[in-house]
């Protein structure tokens, strides 16, 4: 496991430093100032790169590499296929090939419309006391009939999961009330844009007929057009996972559950076209075996997310984000899955410690939702104890995927 760490740059609160500490080799970032579609520029990956791995103030390498980009975004135009899209295309390639010339090849993205990752609630509080990110359906119901009132809103709903949304709107005050719509609207870390619900109704309207198959097809034309300069520069495109991962506010999905990573895969067979294997982001479906999922896609997975989620009892779709080794996610096997696709190929693969839970030591720093520092750390700690304890059960060696 190369022990990648997710840094939103200098803005982040966390410091590199201090995510040496922790034990990660691997920085994920972004060009998170850059707006989406347009182009990443040699001159700024080199100066981000620079701060990735030069210590100015010591005058040191910091001992971290730039390894994966998350994200580059892709502009709503490609995922509609409407207006400058191909131009769009064109400057995509263009920041491909200048990371590729950084010696910067693997790519996350994600082809989900309009919004990217989506909770309801980015303080729940569990039983040790610290505060968890929580995605619950009947918010998401709540805000879609009564706040946003969506046409079409209603059909998207079970009479029960209606009934659900109702009792929990009626429940909420106006700050209540508003708190959820910024939940849901605005930047989660990430994401590409704040919205408000007018901006937002006005987004999701770019989506009328365009459905689930023709969403589809969107992505397997961009990576048909972006596939043979991957293959050329040596580039893994690595999609993330929907979030949660079903249809929301009637958006098509196209990336949530097995099914889906194999159409993927048999339409743009390129090894390059690979997958951010999402443990958190596919636990979000009860249909979902993520262990499964991690064995059966391993020699396309270029980049993983390992977090773990617990579903509300006697629930179907609300969930909360739970310490990185215990909830549904079955991490002993996932994490043997990693070992054994790292030995077949020889290197290690970047894996980063999804999300954390905000611990009292982290109040106040400011940290982003879910990137806390101690609450990370903790995560990656523990998926390097077994990692270190299954390599000694397999019989390998111990080595940090350098
Ligand atoms: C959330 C992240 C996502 C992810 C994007 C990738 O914490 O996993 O925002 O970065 O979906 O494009």
């Amino acid at each position: 496991m190369k022990q990648s760490w997710r840094w939103f740059g200098p803005n982040d609160p966390i410091t590199l430093r201090e995510i040496r500490q922790a034990g990660a080799t691997d920085i994920v970032t972004a060009l998170h100032h850059v707006r989406c579609g347009d182009l990443w520029t040699p001159e700024e990956i080199a100066l981000r790169q620079r701060q990735v791995e030069w210590d100015a103030q010591r005058n040191q390498p910091t001992g971290l590499t730039w390894s994966v980009v998350e994200s580059v975004a892709v502009h709503e135009s490609i995922k509609t296929q409407t207006g400058d899209w191909r131009q769009r295309i064109a400057i995509y390639q263009q920041s491909l090939t200048n990371l590729a010339a950084a010696g910067i090849t693997t790519i996350c993205y994600n082809f989900m419309p309009v919004l990217d990752w989506t909770r309801t609630d980015l303080e729940l509080e569990i039983d040790d006391g610290s505060t968890v990110l929580h995605c619950d359906w009947a918010g998401i119901a709540a805000f879609d009939l009564f706040v946003l009132q969506r046409p079409r809103a209603e059909a998207c709903y079970s009479p029960e999961e209606r009934a659900e949304a109702k009792v929990l709107f009626d429940r909420l005050d106006a700050t209540g009330r508003q708190q959820l719509a910024d939940n849901i609207l605005l930047g989660l870390p990430g994401t590409v844009d704040d919205l408000t619900p007018a901006q937002f109704l006005e987004m999701l309207g770019r989506y009328d007929g365009i459905d689930a198959d023709r969403l589809r097809q969107n992505l397997f034309d961009f990576l048909t057009e972006i596939m043979p300069l991957c293959d050329r520069l040596g580039i893994r495109m690595a999609i993330h996972p929907d979030d949660p991962p079903r249809p929301i506010f009637g958006l098509p999905r196209i990336l949530s559950t097995p099914a889906d990573v194999e159409r993927l895969f048999a339409a743009v067979p390129s090894t390059n076209n690979g997958l951010t294997l999402c443990t958190g982001s596919f636990g979000g479906r009860k249909d979902n075996d993520v262990a499964v999922m991690f064995e059966t896609f391993a020699p396309r997975i270029h980049f993983a997310h390992l977090r773990n989620v617990t579903f509300i009892e006697g629930t179907e779709k609300t969930f909360h984000e739970s310490n990185h080794l215990t909830g549904r996610v079955d991490m002993v096997r996932v994490m043997t899955a990693l070992l054994r696709e790292e030995a077949r190929r020889g290197v290690g693969i970047p894996v980063r410690p999804d999300h954390g839970k905000l611990m009292d030591c982290d109040l106040g720093r400011g940290c982003y939702a879910g990137y806390s520092y101690a609450g990370r750390m903790i995560g990656l700690a523990e998926l390097r104890g077994l990692e270190f304890g299954l390599r000694a059960a397999l019989g390998q060696t111990m080595s940090h995927g350098r």
